[in-house]
Parts: C-alpha cells; structure tokens; sequence
C-alpha cells in the first residue's frame, strides 16, 4: 500500500501500544493490591489504577489498533486513499489524539476515578467528559473518512459487490457510529452540564441505559475486527478460500441488527426498568449468539477443508496439519479457543436468572478478560506480528518469531490462571470492582480465597505473567517498528495475507445498507423507546452524585 497510508496505519500503532504499556502496567499494580501485597502511597487510589486499565487497554488500545488495521485493510482492498479522505483520517487521528491525552490526563491527576464505564452517579471533572466526547468525535471523522473512500470505489465500480474486508470494515463503523449515539447523547446532555456545575442533578437511570446503549455494542466493536480477521486472513494462511462469502457478510450484517437494542442485559439487576423490557432485550441477546455460531461453525469448516487439502484423513485428522509453526495462526487459534467459555459465559450472564448469580462479582471480571482481554488481545498479537513488518518493510526475523512464541504461550498461561481464578471467586461472592484491603477487618469474607485455584495468589501469579507477556509483545512491537533489518530479498518481506473470496453467488441485498439500517433502528425503537421515554417522563428526583476529586 502507499506510503502515506503506512504512515497513518504506524502511528495509530504506535498510540495503541503506548496505551497498552501503561495498561498493562496499571493491570499488574491491581492484582498485588487486591492480594494485599501492595499498599499505594497516598496521592494514589486504587480506583484510579483501575481507571487507567480499563480505560488504556479496553477502550484506547483497541480503538488506534483497530484503525490502524482498517486504513492498512481498506487501502490494500480498495486502493489508496484520495487526498480528501487522508486529510480527513488525519484531522480524525489527531481530534481522537487529543481526546485521549484530555482524558488520561485527568485520570492521571486523581480527578476521574470513574472506571471504565464512567455512569453516574460517580462524578469526573468536567474536562474528563470533554476528553471522552473528543474521543468520540474524533473516531467518527475517521470513520466517515473510510466511508468516503469505499463511497469513492462503489461509484467507479457501479452493481459489484465489494470486496470482503470492505464491506466488513464499513459494517463495523456502521455499528460504531449508531452505538455511540446513546454516549454522545449521555455525555453532551447529562455528563458535561452536571459535572462542570450548569445543573445540580443527574438523571442516573436515563444516563446509564444510556451508556448501555453504547457499552454492548462497543464489545462487538472490538470483536468484529477480529472476526475480520478470522474470516479473512486466517484461510490465506491456512492456504484455503473464505468457506461461504454470503454467510460471512450475513454475520456481520446480524451484528448491525442485534448488537445495540440489548444494553438492558447489563441492567438486569436495576429496578428503575420493569421486567417485560428486560425480558425483550434478552431475547434479543440470545439473537446476537448466532451470529458468533455461525462464526464458530465457518472456522471449523476453514480447519477441515484445508487439513483435508494437505491429505488429512479421518475425523479429526486435519488438527495435525493446521499450521502450528505459524505464529500468526497459533495465536488467533489460541484466541478462538478462549472464546468458547468467553461465549458460554456470556451465555449464562445474558440469562435472566443466572444473572443475579454473577452480576457484580469478579465473574464478570473473568468474563471480560476471556473476550475482549483473549480472544480479541490475542488475534490482535497475531496481526501485529504481520502487520507491523508489513507497514514499515522490515524482516520478521526467527529470533522475533522464538519470542512471539513465549509472547503468546505466556498470556494464554497468564490469562488461564488469572480468568479461572476469577470466575471461581465470582461465583464464590467476591464483588467486582472492591479494594481488597477492605476485606482485611472482615476475616470471615477471607475464607472465600482459600484453596489454590480460588486464590487471590493465583490471580496475581496470573497477573504477572501477563505483564511479562506484554513486556515481550512490547520489545517486538519496538523491533518491528524501528530496529529490526530492512527486507531486502522478496523471501524477507512480509505479506499482508487476505483470502480470496467468491462473491458469485452472494446475494446483492447483502449490501443494502438502508435495509439493515433501517431494520436496526426499528428493533431499537421497539426495545428502547417507551422505557426511555418513561424513565425521562417519571424521572426521580435525581442525583447530584459523588465527586471523585
Ligand atoms: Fe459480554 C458483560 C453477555 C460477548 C465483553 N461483556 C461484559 C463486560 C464486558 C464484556 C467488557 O448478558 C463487562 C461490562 C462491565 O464492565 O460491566 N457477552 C454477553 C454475550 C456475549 C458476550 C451473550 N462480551 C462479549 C464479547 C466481549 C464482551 C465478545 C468483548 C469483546 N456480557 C454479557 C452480559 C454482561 C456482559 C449479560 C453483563 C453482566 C453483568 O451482570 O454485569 C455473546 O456475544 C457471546 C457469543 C459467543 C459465542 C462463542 C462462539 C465461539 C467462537 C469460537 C470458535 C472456536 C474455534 C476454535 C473455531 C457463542 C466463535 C476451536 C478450538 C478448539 C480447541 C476446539
């Protein structure tokens, strides 16, 4: 691809990988706290560390990683972009820059210990908002930048359907932008005005249904870019076609439907909605898991096809001939394997019943480390690998790829030891989101952690494993990026590995964006718009919230 869009892709890298440094070290302080083995000097709250790791590793590495594989994936599949949607990319990169050093920096200052999922009626500094807002917008540039230039190839090639990476990075901005209208609405007209003081109370149950309203789809936001790449780069690997063009993009499209009108589920347990609205939005939870069936369905279909083109035999004679010595394909079949129970467990926290049983305990914790933490981490690892040496024209040399090796043999360890721990001690009743020394003059509480997979030991040996793990992926981030030899020889440069797909039989509807558009807004309308506007029409007296500086 050109120079410039390299250029782009770099230092949207570059962004994710310092958020996630500094992520990741926040992650390593958490686990010696909660394990009473680290006491924090007194500017520094627990609360604050737990800020800046969601906030670094969940939302800001993620974000610049994954437009920085859309720009390389959008200008490798439908050409270069025009000098309009550069500039455009560029005023995005940076407005999205500048909203993240706002934010971090107010976490940094002890002035937004909000966590994460920031809704009321904790309350930041004002300014943390204006960072989140700036975030927003600046991602909305850069997507409409893309937009623009798949626009640009639709027109020069008028009836065709477009090409697989295309088709599912536009599906995926679609769903970001719908998604971040429930954010922009909270944080323009709640947030802001509240928190600088312009009104003295929030309405909290309207502001959290409306985070919600974003806070789920943003989980497929970070998985559909991995799905891209399951879909897309794992069958060139494997040497194979995408298994059914159709199927794939019906997935992606089931995403646009069912991924937003199902934010109750992550309210299940508040009593400000009545049961017939959250009973709706678990039904369609259930919808959104078939599309990830379907997902699962066309990898193993990938596996088989490609085994048996290699002379596999019998009916698990294609595992041997997957390409294990392939970092790339070790780490995202790593990563698919962690989606099992990550899926599963969403499964039991979307049911109603089961719900009351984990809601708020460090299951959800272990749950959100098995999804976005593995499956989505670990396929991104496994993109870096390629991604990085493909953008700045260096070797991926053996010594890089021993070490990718341990990199993400490490994390899965790590991960394994840490998420177990924490479901079982969720299920056991530690709460999420509680600093541990608390728990000191309450003994009894402490019996919960005995045993050696139920330990709070266990978490932290977990936990640092995965820091080493991330120090690793950092050293060969820095390699790839400025020190590792220039590919000279065709053989030493790295490919950017995108299946062919036949569209011949695919339906054209399947591109019809106002279809599903439209369709989207109709189931959201139903499962939102009377108890919204029922939550504005009765709103309770309000809260003015607890200020964390
Ligand atoms: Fe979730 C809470 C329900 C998926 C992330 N989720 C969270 C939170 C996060 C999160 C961050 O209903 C915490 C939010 C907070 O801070 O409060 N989740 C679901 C459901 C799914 C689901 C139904 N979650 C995700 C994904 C995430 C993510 C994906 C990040 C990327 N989640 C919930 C609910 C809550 C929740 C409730 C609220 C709980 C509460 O009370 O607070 C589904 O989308 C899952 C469907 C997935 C599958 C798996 C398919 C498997 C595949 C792999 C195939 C493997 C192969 C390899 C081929 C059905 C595709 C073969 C290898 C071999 C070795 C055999």
């Amino acid at each position: 691809i050109a120079l410039q869009d390299r250029k782009l892709a770099l230092w949207y890298i570059a962004v994710a990988y310092i958020a996630f440094l500094i992520g990741t070290l926040m992650g390593l302080l958490q686990v010696f706290i909660r394990n009473d083995k680290l006491q924090l000097p007194a500017w520094l709250d627990y609360y604050q560390i737990l800020t800046a790791h969601g906030v670094l590793l969940a939302l800001i590495y993620t974000t610049f990683f994954i437009f920085a594989f859309f720009v390389t994936g959008m200008s490798k599949s439908i050409g270069t972009f025009g000098p309009k949607v550069r500039l455009f990319s560029w005023i995005g990169f940076w407005v999205t820059l500048i909203g993240t050093v706002l934010a971090t920096a107010m976490i940094v200052a002890g002035e937004a210990s909000v966590l994460y999922t920031f809704y009321a009626p904790l309350m930041a500094s004002g300014w943390y908002y204006v960072g989140l807002a700036l975030f927003v917008v600046g991602t909305w540039i850069s997507s409409f930048a893309l937009i623009g230039h798949y626009r640009v190839w639709r027109k020069n090639n008028k009836g065709e359907l477009s090409p697989l990476f295309a088709f599912m990075t536009i599906t995926t901005i679609v769903l970001w932008l719908i998604a971040c209208l429930g954010v922009v609405a909270t944080v323009l007209f709640q947030y802001i005005p509240w928190a600088f003081g312009w009104s003295d109370t929030i309405n909290v149950e309207l502001s959290r249904s409306l985070f919600w309203f974003f806070g789920h789809p943003l989980v497929y936001f970070w998985l559909l870019p991995a799905y891209i790449a399951w879909y897309v780069i794992v069958p060139k690997i494997l040497g194979v076609k995408v298994f059914s063009d159709s199927l794939a993009r019906l997935a992606f499209v089931l995403f646009i439907l069912f991924s937003i009108p199902v934010g109750f589920h992550h309210q299940l347990t508040e009593p400000g909605i009545s049961n017939f609205w959250k009973f709706l939005q678990v039904v369609l939870t259930f919808m959104v898991i078939i599309p990830s069936l379907m997902t699962a369905f066309t990898m193993f279909a990938n596996f088989e096809i490609s085994g048996r083109k290699k002379g596999a035999t019998g009916l698990f004679g294609w595992f041997k001939k997957l390409p294990w010595k392939d970092v790339r394909f070790t780490s995202i079949f790593i990563a698919m394997a962690f989606f099992i129970p990550g899926g599963a467990g969403g499964i039991i926290n979307a049911s109603f019943q089961l719900n009351e049983v984990v809601h708020n305990t460090l299951w959800i914790v272990g749950h959100f480390h098995i999804t976005v933490g593995t499956p989505v981490a670990m396929t991104f690892m496994g993109l870096t690998f390629w991604l990085i040496p493909y953008l700045t024209g260096r070797k991926f040399t053996k010594s890089m790829q021993i070490l990718a090796f341990v990199q993400i043999i490490t994390w899965s360890i790590g991960m394994l030891l840490m998420s177990t721990a924490q479901h079982i001690l969720g299920l056991l009743g530690a709460p999420r989101r509680t600093a541990y020394s608390n728990y000191n003059n309450h003994p009894s509480a402490m019996e919960w952690f005995d045993g050696i997979l139920t330990s709070h030991v266990t978490m932290a040996v977990g936990g640092s494993i995965l820091f080493l793990s991330a120090m690793i992926l950092i050293y060969i981030v820095v390699m790839s990026m400025f020190l590792s030899p220039k590919a000279v020889k065709v053989e030493d440069q790295v490919e950017f590995p995108m299946a062919e797909s036949d569209k011949t039989h695919t339906p054209k509807w399947l591109e019809n964006w106002w279809i599903w558009i439209g369709i989207a807004f109709a189931l959201i309308i139903i499962a939102y718009a009377i108890p919204l506007s029922s939550m504005i029409m009765h709103a309770p007296p309000g809260s003015e919230g607890f200020k964390t500086w």
